[in-house]
């Protein structure tokens, strides 16, 4: 048995989750699925960033005391994958006494060990993304991602010594080709890596902000929020003394947007450096969702699309499969509200919906709804056995890439070579010929069986409509990975009828896009 480890950001918790977010925990959750159908024994972590200006900020607006704001909206989260069918094994909030206490033990150590040192500080100040930020990142006085430009500020900090772990990190980089991908983000953060990255502020004072971690030896400031958020990956596992720490941190691999990927790189490999935690596995950096109007798709801007209204709309399945499908992981796309209806439309009802519908349709006319047993195989039928076979090798390496998409491309493809033998195989016609019966109990169970193997391959990305086709077939059990062939659908059960995907016309969409 292997342990793998998979979190996704945690969250700022300062609204409802926009369509941004359900994409990093749909892919997260996805991966968690697939690895735990694989036989690993898998943890899927995902939270709730709770402290920091921004969260106090937001409940100040909302004439609530920040605890209370973050609860309410902490909730909403959780329910929000609920919904989306995202399901993590630990859900942390920073705000848990757990987790300040490993924020505290961690602080003090790198304060004795003299990692840390207290100074004044001056510059710019972006409140949205929670950071320093330098004049070279400005594009017209502010951040591209922020409405508001920073702010100057001088005030006294603790401070990390990031820099002088600056060489170690790049050497890192460098000895390890896969750790960020895909490979751009790695020549990115390579090329930052080559001047001087400064220390890190880790620290603010309570006078302007006190909803944070206090910082252990000074009642004075508070921890900042990045530095508490980043160590909510190892808290939960019971770090630093907890066994399950030992078993899951070697196999860790963080799923992350590119808009944080200076703070999962600089901060965080030379935090875990200096605390002695081995750096993880496999950093997952995915592009950014843009709105119909082109930007990043952001809370702030509005120009998202809802994900639970788009999963009441189109069905939750359709939509986990749309997010993986449209936009490869790494790069920037457009999700809309045509888009998904097309992904639902093509992929899902004509193509895996219409082979399920006729095949189904097929075997309740021409054998009472029962399945048949096979007879003879021929070529038609080896070549599609062998292409099951080779399938959940080539999806799980695929899932191991992150290319999630590409996977469940791979499947759709054996689904439309599917449909294909049933052109060529033209059960309707065996059906007219008295003599050709053994032949059409063949094509029938391949078919079944055909199926069965994708509503396995397909779980992990749409799992309840997964399972409903495994009660079509009859097969009630949950999806089976790896199963050979001949040992899914059971020849003398009984089928039944439905429709899988609903295919849907809206005529409204023009006017929400
Ligand atoms: O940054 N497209 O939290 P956050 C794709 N609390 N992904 C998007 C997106 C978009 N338009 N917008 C957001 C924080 N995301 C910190 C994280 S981790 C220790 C602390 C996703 O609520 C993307 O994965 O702003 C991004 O990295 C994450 O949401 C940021 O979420």
């Amino acid at each position: 048995m292997t342990y793998r480890y998979i979190t996704t950001p945690i969250y700022y918790v300062n609204d409802r989750p926009h369509l941004g977010h359900a994409y990093a925990s749909v892919h997260a959750d996805i991966m968690a699925r697939y690895l735990r159908a694989a036989g690993h024994q898998v943890v899927l972590l995902t939270g709730a960033d709770e402290h920091g200006e921004k969260i106090a900020k937001a409940a100040m607006l909302a004439n609530e005391a920040p605890r209370a704001f973050a609860e309410r909206h902490a909730r909403t989260f959780e329910e929000a994958w609920r919904r989306l069918a995202v399901e993590p094994d630990l859900f942390i909030r920073t705000t848990a006494p757990a987790h300040a206490k490993v924020v505290s033990n961690c602080l003090t150590r790198l304060f004795k060990a003299g990692e840390i040192y207290l100074a004044d500080y001056e510059g710019l100040y972006s409140v949205g993304q929670e950071r320093f930020v330098t004049e070279k990142e400005l594009v017209d006085g502010k951040l591209p991602e922020d409405k508001e430009p920073p702010v100057l500020r001088r005030e006294p900090n603790y401070f990390f010594r990031m820099e002088a772990h600056r060489d170690w990190v790049r050497q890192l980089l460098l000895d390890t080709p896969d750790l960020i991908q895909p490979t751009q983000y790695r020549n990115e953060i390579l090329k930052l890596l080559e001047e001087p990255i400064g220390d890190l502020s880790i620290s603010r004072p309570v006078d302007r902000l006190d909803w944070g971690i206090p910082i252990p030896w000074d009642a004075g400031h508070v921890t900042y929020v990045w530095f508490d958020a980043l160590l909510s990956y190892v808290s939960p596992l019971g770090y630093p003394e907890h066994s399950t720490f030992g078993d899951y941190w070697p196999s860790v691999r963080h799923v992350i947007g590119k808009d944080i990927l200076r703070t999962h790189t600089l901060f965080w490999l030379s935090i875990t450096h200096a605390l002695g935690i081995p750096p993880y596995r496999r950093l997952h950096v995915s592009g950014h969702l843009l709105g119909s109007d082109g930007r990043k798709m952001s809370k702030s801007l509005g120009n998202g699309v809802d994900p639970l209204e788009a999963a009441d709309t189109y069905g939750v399945d359709a939509l986990r499969y749309t997010l993986i499908r449209e936009v490869s992981f790494g790069f920037d796309g457009i999700i809309s509200h045509a888009v998904i209806e097309q992904r639902l439309n093509r992929d899902l009802a004509d193509n895996l919906g219409n082979l399920v519908a006729r095949t189904l349709a097929m075997v309740i006319r021409y054998r009472g709804g029962s399945v048949p047993a096979p007879k003879v195989i021929e070529a038609s039928e080896h070549a599609l056995i062998a292409r099951a076979s080779e399938l959940p090798g080539a999806v799980l390496a695929l899932v191991e890439e992150m290319k999630l998409g590409r996977a469940a491309e791979r499947v759709m493809e054996f689904v439309t070579e599917l449909n294909g033998y049933v052109a060529s195989s033209a059960p309707w016609a065996l059906a007219k010929d008295s003599g050709a019966s053994d032949r059409l109990d063949t094509v029938l169970h391949t078919l079944l069986e055909g199926i069965y193997s994708v509503s396995n391959l397909l779980s992990p990305v749409m799992p309840g409509k997964m399972s409903e086709l495994r009660s079509l077939l009859g097969v009630c059990a949950a999806p089976v990975w790896n199963l050979r062939w001949g040992e899914g659908v059971k020849p003398g059960s009984r089928i039944n009828e439905g429709i899988l995907f609903p295919k849907r016309i809206s005529t409204d969409i023009v006017e929400r896009e």
